[in-house]
Parts: structure tokens; C-alpha cells; sequence
């Protein structure tokens, strides 16, 4: 058993010294526990599956830094690859193999990829998309859906998951509303709203982009055919599709849900996984959409850090060892994500606590609330303050699951049956603490 929250001294302590110098504490709102009511533990190292506090707890991880860490922490090809690279210096700013080495391993991946852009995070990946689509239409609208989140960009901070709607925000301050006019927001898995919105501005949108899966509302897998229902629609309208993979590539399959579900895209964005932890993101897609970027054509794009070797090695180590252990991992990942998140699902059922699972390969979401939840709409009938009581009593089992409800969780290869046992074994406690309140 882990310290009661109450007990957690040294992270308190450095919680309280954070706040003196970053707003909330946190370099990302989500970190700051908000929504779940408690003081987040200041991590001190993690190893495979585990994380460990300031104050010594151990937790085992079900946020994976939100996705990148699907080997599991500090994985030995990838430490040592991280090390020889800074042996060599942490950064040139000027061209390397390696990030072709990396780029190549990406491609093989994505067949809809022709060419690809580095950059260092989500946000850069897709706001950059989302300027090549204006610029290779000639039109300004682009259209998302309720509950995604594709980064903090002016443009996509609109009807945004993730921590906006962990906030329970409708967007952000400070974006004007010119710009925010610009972005269509609509409900996901509703093909008559998109038929709409394109009825409404003929000629006018540019791009549609969205998560394949959302991972940011919580996890909610697209509806049969609604993917392909895009790809369609768009080509039929002259509209790019920009399908959002930094969470679910590499992630829900070796070629992401562009192979899951048998999609073709204009442009892909990438992130999570392809950094192996370090700051990578990346844009790419059909030639003649990517030529048009700067020093080619006329769209300017660019970053002082973009193709860090630190990171490629990062990324290399960690894609190579997917790649060549595919046929392994993947299966055993559905596996025992199957078995945690469903197994949970039972205990709650057994509690008699409203749950909805939506699952796809090893990321999923357990909804406080009477399915199905197939849009952020029903997404918000969720219980948060049972999940919240559902959260702390799991942290204080030693299972940390990220602390929202509007947000996927994630297992790693490193996960194995013990963890499995022990989550059971805690969930089963911790929905009496839901029930009990
Ligand atoms: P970053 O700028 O955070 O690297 O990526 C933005 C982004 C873009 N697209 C998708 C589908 C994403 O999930 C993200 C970022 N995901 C969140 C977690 N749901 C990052 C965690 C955080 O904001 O701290």
C-alpha cells in the first residue's frame, strides 16, 4: 500500500515550491490532478511498468506519459541509444542521418505517407498540418469534432478535449474569435452533422482533421464505415483529410488506425510513441501536399530543435524494436489490455457502478457512466466525482491512472500478469470507496 494522499510530505512540498514558480504548479494542466481533487505525487524515476514518487510509493503506470512509453520506462535499447547520441553532442541544428533513419522507419509504416516533417511535439505537428490544408485548398475553414484534441494551437483550441474538457472549458482565452470562427466543431460518429457542415460552407472548407479513435473525450473508437465515410466525403468535396495519429500511432497497431481501419489519408500527424519519450512530432503525407512547404514552396514551417538527434535515437531504438517484435508485442498488448480493462469493468459491474469500457488495442476508457459513448456529448454524462473517488483510491493502491476522466488510458509491454493481478485487486477496493461515499 502506498502513503494516503494526506501523507504524500515530499511531494507536497515540492508542489507547494512549484506553485510559487509554474501557474498551478504544473508545464501541463492535466499533471495538476484538478478534477481528481488531489495533490499529484512528484515522480522521482520510473522502470517498466512502475513509477516512483518522492516519497518512495510505487504506482503502476496507466498513463505512460500519455502514450510515449509503450515499451514500458527507461527500456534498455533506448536508454543506451539516448546516451551514445549525447556522447555526440545533444544538438547541431543542421541535417543528420538519423533523421532519415527515423523517417524511413515511419514510412514503412504508413504507406499513405510519401513525404514527412519533424518537428518537436502534437501541437507543431497539427497546426502545421492544418496550414499546409489552407494553403494547398486556397480555403480557411477547417472542421474538427466535439472532444478532440490536437493540440494548442489558436485554431484547434475549439470544442477541445483532453484538459480543456478536463476544465470543463469551452475552448481557450485568448483566441480571437476571428480565428475561432474559422474552425467547425461537430459531433463525432455523426455523419449527417459533417454532410451539413459542408452543405453549409460549399467550397469553403479545407481540411477536416480528427483523431481516429479520440483518445482526448476519453476513448471512443469511430462507428463502422464513419472513417471511410470521411476519406470519401472530403475527396468528393475537394477538402484534405488530416488524420490525427500522435496518440494512436504505433499505439492501437504498428501502422496505427491508418492500418487498423484500412484508411487512406492526405496528411498524417504523428507524435508519442515515434520520440521513444523525447520531444518528437511529426507531419507528413501525399508529395504534392508537402512540396508546397518551405524551402520548396511557399508554406513556412520550422523549428530550432526539429530532428534533435537525442530524440531521433530516442525514436529509432524504439520504432526498430516495434517493428522487429511486431508480431509479438501486439498481440500481447491486446491481450492484457483486454483482460485489465474488462476485468475492471466486471468489478465495477459486481459494485453495482454505472461503466461504460471503450477499448481499442491498449488504450481504452472506463466511463462512469450507463453506456454506449459514442461522442464527447454522452462522453459528459459521466460521473466525475465517482471517477474521481475511483482515482484516488487507486492511486492510494498504487495504480495511477491518468486523473481525468476525459482521457485514455494506456498500458506498455512491460505490464505483465502481476500488474494485471494487482489492478484487479485494487479496483475491486476501490469501487467500494465509489459506492461507500
Ligand atoms: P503535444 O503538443 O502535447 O505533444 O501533442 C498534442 C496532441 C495532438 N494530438 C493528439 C491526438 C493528442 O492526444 C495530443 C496530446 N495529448 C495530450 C493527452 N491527451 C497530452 C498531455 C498533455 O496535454 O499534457
Amino acid at each position: 500500500m502506498n502513503s494516503p494522499a494526506s501523507l504524500r510530505t515530499r511531494s507536497q512540498i515540492l508542489q507547494q515550491r512549484a506553485e510559487g514558480i509554474f501557474p498551478g504548479g504544473v508545464n501541463s494542466p492535466v499533471r495538476a490532478f484538478r478534477s481528481v481533487g488531489s495533490t499529484p505525487p512528484f515522480i522521482e524515476s520510473a522502470l517498466g511498468a512502475y513509477l516512483t514518487d518522492a516519497d518512495n510509493n510505487h504506482f503502476i503506470d496507466y498513463f505512460g506519459s500519455w502514450g510515449p512509453m509503450i515499451l514500458g520506462h527507461a527500456f534498455p535499447p533506448v536508454v543506451e541509444a539516448i546516451q551514445r547520441a549525447a556522447t555526440r553532442s545533444a544538438s547541431f541544428g543542421a541535417s543528420t542521418a538519423a533523421e532519415a533513419d527515423l523517417a524511413e522507419r515511419v514510412l514503412a509504416c504508413y504507406p499513405a505517407i510519401e513525404k514527412i516533417r519533424f518537428v518537436s511535439s502534437g501541437t507543431e505537428a497539427t497546426m502545421s498540418a492544418i496550414r499546409l490544408a489552407r494553403a494547398a485548398t486556397n480555403r480557411k475553414l477547417i472542421l474538427k469534432f466535439d472532444g478532440c484534441y490536437h493540440g494548442h494551437s489558436d485554431s484547434l483550441l475549439v470544442k477541445a478535449g483532453s484538459g480543456v474538457a478536463t476544465l470543463g472549458i469551452p475552448g481557450s482565452a485568448g483566441v480571437p474569435e476571428e480565428i475561432a470562427s474559422l474552425t467547425l466543431s461537430v459531433p463525432f460518429n455523426d455523419p449527417e452533422a459533417v454532410a451539413a457542415a459542408f452543405a453549409a460552407h460549399p467550397d469553403s472548407i479545407a481540411a477536416i482533421i480528427l483523431e481516429p479513435v479520440v483518445g482526448n473525450a476519453g476513448c471512443i473508437p469511430p462507428a463502422p464505415g464513419y472513417l471511410q465515410m470521411l476519406r470519401a466525403l472530403t475527396a468528393r468535396q475537394g477538402a484534405l483529410l488530416i488524420v490525427d495519429e500522435v496518440m494512436t500511432g504505433f499505439r492501437v497497431a504498428l501502422g496505427g488506425a491508418l492500418e487498423l481501419y484500412g484508411l487512406d489519408a492526405d496528411l498524417v500527424t504523428l507524435g508519442k510513441i515515434i520520440g521513444g519519450g523525447l520531444p518528437v512530432g511529426a507531419f507528413g503525407g501525399k508529395r504534392r501536399f508537402m512540396d508546397l512547404l518551405a524551402p520548396l514552396g511557399p508554406v513556412y514551417q520550422a523549428g530550432t530543435l526539429s530532428g534533435n538527434p537525442l530524440a531521433m535515437a530516442a525514436g529509432i531504438a524504439t520504432l526498430t524494436y516495434l517493428q522487429e517484435n511486431a508480431a509479438q508485442i501486439y498481440p500481447q498488448l491486446e491481450a492484457s489490455a483486454q483482460a485489465v480493462a474488462e476485468g475492471v469493468a466486471a468489478e465495477a459491474a459486481q459494485a453495482g457502478v454505472p461503466l461504460t469500457l471503450n477499448r481499442v488495442g491498449s488504450m481504452w476508457t472506463w466511463f462512469f457512466t450507463t453506456g454506449p459513448v459514442r461522442n464527447y456529448a454522452e462522453a459528459s454524462r459521466s460521473d466525475t466525482a465517482a471517477f474521481a473517488r475511483f482515482h484516488s483510491a487507486m492511486m492510494e493502491q498504487g495504480v495511477w491512472l491518468p486523473p481525468s476522466q476525459y482521457e485514455a488510458m494506456f498500458l506498455g509491454a512491460a505490464h505483465g500478469k502481476d500488474e494485471l493481478a494487482a489492478t484487479l485487486a485494487a479496483a475491486q477496493n476501490a469501487f467500494q470507496a465509489v459506492v461507500g461515499a
